[in-house]
């Protein structure tokens, strides 16, 4: 109970924090968005990953009070930043299954966006597949009242669930993000080249666009360009920046 204790002190403390990586539109190296990346800046551990946290979070709970403070900062940051005179463009959070399944998430979404007055057209929301299947009914509901309000949906971490393009047709869904497993190894792996190749194709005849994560090489942006991916993310082009240092690479870039 160590950890959930202290993670629920963290949310009092305001321990957390947002890191932003960019992401562009591959064929003209546009920005044309970010996705917000938590982090917890604990005085004692230091900068924590997710990837130590979420997973109890999720568990607990504490994912819910946690996911809103995530929605609300990202989109207050992202409101603030288009006051500052940058140019508008697309904030993507990550949402866990737990979230989803709470009845008032809809109206959470709902009341943050007009407490920020971000326009709803910029905030996309990534969910994994498991968590778009867990329960097709609440979700099926849930991401039309969303889709109708303008917000954008992605599937985050495509390729390593369970579902087929087919069934995720049925969702109101705007993008895929190729899971960044098949990206890591497609240029020396048959097999992954293929199964990115083939979600990129069956994602377009769908009408829904792509974006593919973890691009670390030239020869990786190469074999996307090549199979007309739209968008890219990963360290070859930018790591997740601070709030800070994301300003700064906005004000760069004008
Ligand atoms: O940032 P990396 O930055 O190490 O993120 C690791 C994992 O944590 C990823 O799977 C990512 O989706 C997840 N993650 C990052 N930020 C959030 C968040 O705000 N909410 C949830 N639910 N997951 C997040
Ligand atoms: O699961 P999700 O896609 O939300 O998680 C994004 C995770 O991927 C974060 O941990 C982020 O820091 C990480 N990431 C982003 N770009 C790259 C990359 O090029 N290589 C690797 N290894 N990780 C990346
Ligand atoms: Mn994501
Ligand atoms: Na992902």
């Amino acid at each position: 109970f160590k950890m959930e204790n202290q993670l629920r002190k963290a949310l009092e403390r305001k321990e957390f924090v947002l890191h932003y990586q960019p992401q562009y539109d591959l064929e003209t190296n546009q920005i044309i968005g970010i996705e917000a990346l938590i982090r917890w800046n604990s005085p004692d551990r230091g900068m924590v990953s997710p990837v130590e946290f979420i997973p109890l979070a999720e568990e607990t709970g504490l994912i819910v009070p946690l996911g809103r403070w995530v929605l609300e900062e990202s989109c207050r940051q992202m409101k603030t930043w288009i006051d500052q005179g940058i140019s508008p463009m697309i904030i993507s959070i990550n949402i866990s299954a737990r979230q989803i399944q709470q009845k008032q998430f809809v109206g959470d979404v709902k009341m943050i966006l007009e407490q920020t007055e971000l326009p709803p057209e910029y905030l996309c929301l990534e969910i994994t597949e498991s968590t778009a299947i867990k329960d097709v009914e609440i979700s099926m509901n849930m991401l039309k009242e969303l889709g109708e309000l303008g917000i954008k949906i992605a599937i985050d971490d495509f390729g390593i669930g369970y579902s087929s393009l087919a069934m995720l047709k049925q969702l109101p869904i705007t993008t895929i993000k190729i899971d960044r497993s098949f990206i890591r190894d497609m240029d020396e792996d048959k097999d992954d080249a293929a199964i990115v190749k083939a979600i990129i194709a069956m994602a377009h005849s769908l009408e829904l666009t792509v974006t593919a994560e973890g691009v670390e090489t030239e020869a990786q942006r190469q074999i996307l360009l090549n199979e007309n991916c739209n968008y890219v993310q990963g360290y070859y082009y930018k790591k997740p920046l601070t709030s800070e240092d994301c300003y700064k690479y906005f004000q760069n870039m004008h």
